[in-house]
C-alpha cells in the first residue's frame, strides 16, 4: 500500500479508520434538488460577483483570505488561489457566536463568579473550528437540498458544539493540571481545580438545556452521544495496551471519541435538522469524523514540532503526561526500545527526552501527517459529492486548513 515507510501500522490504521462506512459513501448522493436549488454561482468569476453582491465581507477569494483564517496556516502556497476562506465566508454567521454563548451563560447563572469563570474562554481566542464546521455543513447541506438559509436550530447546534468543547477543555486542564490554555492562564490556575470543574459542568448543563429546547429526539440522542464519547475517550487515555496493534486500535478509538465525535455528531445533527435523508446525514457525519480525526492527528504532531508560544499551551505535553500518540506509535516500528517506555508511560528519568529524540529520528511525524492527509482527502471526497456551492467548496478548504495548521 502507498504509505510512508511501508508501515504495517499505517496499513492497519487505514483499515481501522474505515469502520465499514465508506462503501456506502462512495456512491454519490442522489438527493440533489436541482429545480428548487437557489442560484449560487460556482465558477470563480461568477462566485466573485455573487460574493460582492451578497456581502463583500461574506466571501473572500484569493490568498489574502488566509490571513483572516482563525487557523494559522502560514506555509507558502498551502492554499490554492481563488479559494473560499471558510471563516470569511461565514463571517456574518460566526460574528456573534461568542457573544450569544456568553449571553446564554450569563442569563442562566446566579453566581457572579460562576458567570465570570464560565465565560472566560468565550473571548474569541479559540479557532472556533467546531461552530465553523457545523455552520458550513449546515449551509452546504441546506444548499444541496435547495435552500439558502441557515436554520436557527442549526446555529444553536454550532453554539452547543463550541460549549461542549469548552466544557471539555476546562475538565481536561483540571485532569492534566495544565497552567495555560490559549496563551493565557487556565481557569484552574486563576481560580481553582474545583471551580474549573464546576464551571465546565455549568457550561455543559446549559448546553444540555439548549439541546432539549431543540425538541428533536434524534438530535438529542446524537448530541448526547458526544458527551458519552468525550468522557470515555478521556478515560481510555488513562490506560495502555500491551501490543503494537492493540495500542494503535486503542489510540484511534480514543482519538475518535475525544475529538472526532463532537465534530462528526454536530455535523450529523445539523443535517438531521435540515431533514436530510439517511444517506446525506451519514455523509455529513463522515465528513466531520474525517476532519476530526485529521485535526487530532495534526494536534498530536504539533505537540512534537510546534513551540508553546505558537500553540498557546505547553508542548511535548503528551509524553510528559505519559501519553503515546501517533508519532510515537509509528516511531516504535523503527525503534522498538520505545515499547518499554510506552508501557511505563515515560516515567523513568530521561524517558521523555529519549522518546522525543527517537520520534524525530524516525518517520513517525511524516507517517502521522500522511494519515491525517488521508482523512483530509476523504473529507474532500465527501465534500465533492455535495452540490457545488461556496459552502461545499469551503468544506474542502477546511481540510487544507486542518492539514496545514500551525496552531
Ligand atoms: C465535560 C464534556 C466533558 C468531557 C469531560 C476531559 C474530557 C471529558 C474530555 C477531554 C476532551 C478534549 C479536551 C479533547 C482534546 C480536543 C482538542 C484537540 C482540543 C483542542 O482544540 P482546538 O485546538 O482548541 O480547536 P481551541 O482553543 O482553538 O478552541
Amino acid at each position: 500500500m502507498a504509505c510512508i515507510g511501508s508501515s504495517r501500522l499505517c496499513a492497519r490504521a487505514e483499515k481501522l479508520c474505515q469502520f465499514g462506512h465508506f462503501a456506502q459513501l462512495r456512491r454519490k448522493v442522489s438527493t440533489t434538488c436541482t429545480k428548487s436549488r437557489p442560484e449560487i454561482p460556482t465558477s470563480t468569476s461568477t462566485l466573485v460577483q455573487h460574493c460582492q453582491k451578497r456581502s463583500t465581507r461574506e466571501c473572500r477569494l484569493g490568498v489574502a483570505g488566509r490571513a483572516m483564517s482563525s487557523m494559522q496556516t502560514q506555509q507558502p502556497g498551502s492554499l490554492p488561489e481563488y479559494q473560499v476562506d471558510p471563516y470569511r465566508l461565514l463571517e456574518d454567521d460566526l460574528k456573534y457566536i461568542y457573544d450569544d454563548i456568553r449571553q446564554v451563560l450569563l442569563a442562566n447563572g446566579t453566581s457572579e463568579e460562576l458567570k465570570t469563570i464560565s465565560t472566560y474562554y468565550f473571548d474569541g481566542q479559540g479557532k472556533a473550528l467546531r461552530p465553523m464546521v457545523a455552520i458550513l455543513v449546515s449551509r452546504a447541506i441546506n444548499y444541496h437540498k435547495g435552500r439558502d438559509n441557515l436554520l436557527p436550530s442549526q446555529k444553536q447546534v454550532a453554539m452547543i458544539s463550541e460549549m461542549i468543547h469548552n466544557a471539555s477543555l476546562l475538565h481536561d486542564d483540571v485532569i492534566d493540571q495544565s497552567p495555560i490554555r490559549r496563551g493565557k492562564p487556565s481557569v484552574n490556575e486563576v481560580w481553582s481545580q474545583k471551580k474549573a470543574t464546576m464551571a465546565g459542568d455549568y457550561i455543559l448543563s446549559i448546553a444540555t438545556m439548549m439541546i432539549a429546547r431543540l425538541r428533536n429526539n434524534d438530535v438529542t440522542i446524537t448530541l448526547s452521544q458526544v458527551v458519552t464519547d468525550l468522557v470515555q475517550g478521556e478515560f481510555m487515555q488513562l490506560g495502555s495496551k500491551e501490543t503494537e496493534n492493540e495500542r494503535f486500535t486503542h489510540y484511534l478509538t480514543k482519538t475518535y471519541r475525544k475529538t472526532a465525535s463532537l465534530i462528526a455528531n454536530s455535523s450529523k445533527a445539523v443535517a438531521m435538522l435540515a431533514n436530510a435523508d439517511e444517506q446525506l446525514t451519514e455523509l455529513a457525519f463522515q465528513y466531520g469524523r474525517n476532519i476530526g480525526l485529521a485535526f487530532q492527528l495534526v494536534d498530536d504532531l504539533l505537540d512534537f514540532v510546534s513551540s508553546s508560544d505558537a500553540m498557546g499551551k505547553p508542548t511535548a505535553a503528551d509524553l510528559k503526561l505519559g501519553l503515546a500518540t501517533a508519532p510515537v506509535l509509528f516511531a516504535c516500528e523503527r525503534f522498538p526500545e520505545l515499547n518499554a517506555m510506552i508501557m511505563r508511560r515515560f516515567q523513568e528519568p530521561g524517558d521523555v527526552e529519549k522518546a522525543f529524540e527517537l520520534v524525530h529520528k524516525s518517520q513517525g511525524l511524516e507517517q502521522t501527517r500522511f494519515l491525517a492527509r488521508k482523512h483530509c482527502n476523504e473529507a474532500i471526497r465527501i465534500a465533492n459529492s455535495l452540490a457545488e456551492s461556496p459552502y461545499q467548496k469551503g468544506l474542502a478548504i477546511v481540510s487544507d486548513l486542518v492539514i496545514n495548521r500551525l496552531k
